[in-house]
């Protein structure tokens, strides 16, 4: 039998605003498979998501939502968790939202740990405004902002994670949609903060002035620069430059996480316990 989109949908937005054609459909679909085959209830969901064309994917999901301000999705989705320790938290950001404006908190996020699942969808490009330079803009690629092409160096969003401290860090694309999806069960079951770039095209925005007019030759293009990690760790550093490994790229299941800490310090506070120390720590509280 066809599996059931609709249950976890708000049909009622549809069709949604997304180009035709774009990798976001595919991420969104690829979510509420894992969801699905995680049998999370949809009252148990909460999906926090930023502004921008990903911003919409808060709209069309059936599950508690957030459409909040442009790069602040960490900071709502932190309250949220912290007040609902035992509740499944999503953020959903573009790559604009999570590493330029909200960089600064998706740091704070990845440091804290806090048992939280971003998904960066990360189609190299401010979708949303018309074609602006991102933090994952490949240098020397046209657009609005760079018309002479992008001087910028180009960030790794999966390497900042893993240095500030996200206990899993992971990226796919959107070519790969059964991987995608093992991804995002993945990180939904890991404990702690799972930074999650899901590789979109934009061939709109991205594409039509950089010789990927249509959907699949921006396709291609992700596809000739991500090779899996297994692959990756076998090249020459080289080799490996202006290429992105794919797959889990960091899991560490013993970091403390943020919620776990806290209901240290509430129980300090409500005298139920004496202070936290640096011993507490060293011996997992
Ligand atoms: C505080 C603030 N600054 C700027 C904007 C304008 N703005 C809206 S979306 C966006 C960037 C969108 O790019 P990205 O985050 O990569 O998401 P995409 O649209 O590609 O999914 C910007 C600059 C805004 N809405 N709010």
């Amino acid at each position: 039998m066809a599996f059931n989109y609709d249950e976890y949908l708000r049909t009622e937005k549809m069709p949604t605003l997304w180009c035709w054609g774009c990798g976001d459909g595919v991420i969104l679909k690829s979510f509420i498979r894992a969801v699905d085959k995680l049998g999370i209830n949809k009252d148990d969901m909460c999906v926090v998501s930023g502004i921008g064309c990903s911003g919409r994917f808060s709209s069309y999901v059936d599950f508690n939502t957030v459409h909040t301000t442009h790069g602040r999705t960490v900071a709502y989705a932190t309250g949220i968790k912290l007040a609902n320790p035992d509740k499944y938290v999503v953020c959903v950001a573009g790559d604009g939202d999570a590493l330029a404006i909200g960089g600064n908190h998706t740091i704070h996020g990845c440091r804290r740990n806090i048992d939280i699942t971003m998904i960066i969808i990360q189609n190299f490009i401010y979708g949303l405004t018309n074609s602006q330079t991102s933090p994952t803009t490949p240098r020397g690629m046209w657009t609005v902002s760079q018309k002479a092409g992008n001087i910028d160096p180009t960030f790794d969003g999966c390497k900042l994670a893993e240095a500030a401290g996200a206990s899993f860090v992971g990226r796919e694309n959107v070519t790969s949609p059964k991987k995608l999806e093992k991804l995002f069960v993945a990180a939904l079951q890991h404990k702690g903060f799972a930074y999650v770039e899901a590789l979109s095209n934009c061939h709109i925005n991205l594409g039509r002035k950089n010789k990927m007019a249509n959907a699949m030759e921006n396709l291609d293009w992700i596809d000739s620069i991500t090779v899996s990690k297994k692959k990756y760790d076998t090249l020459s550093p080289e080799e490996q430059m202006n290429l992105l490994p794919t797959g889990i790229l960091k899991q560490d299941t013993e970091a403390d996480e943020y919620c776990d800490m806290y209901k240290e310090v509430q129980e300090v506070h409500q005298g139920l316990r004496g202070k936290i120390t640096q011993d507490d720590f060293e011996k997992k509280i």
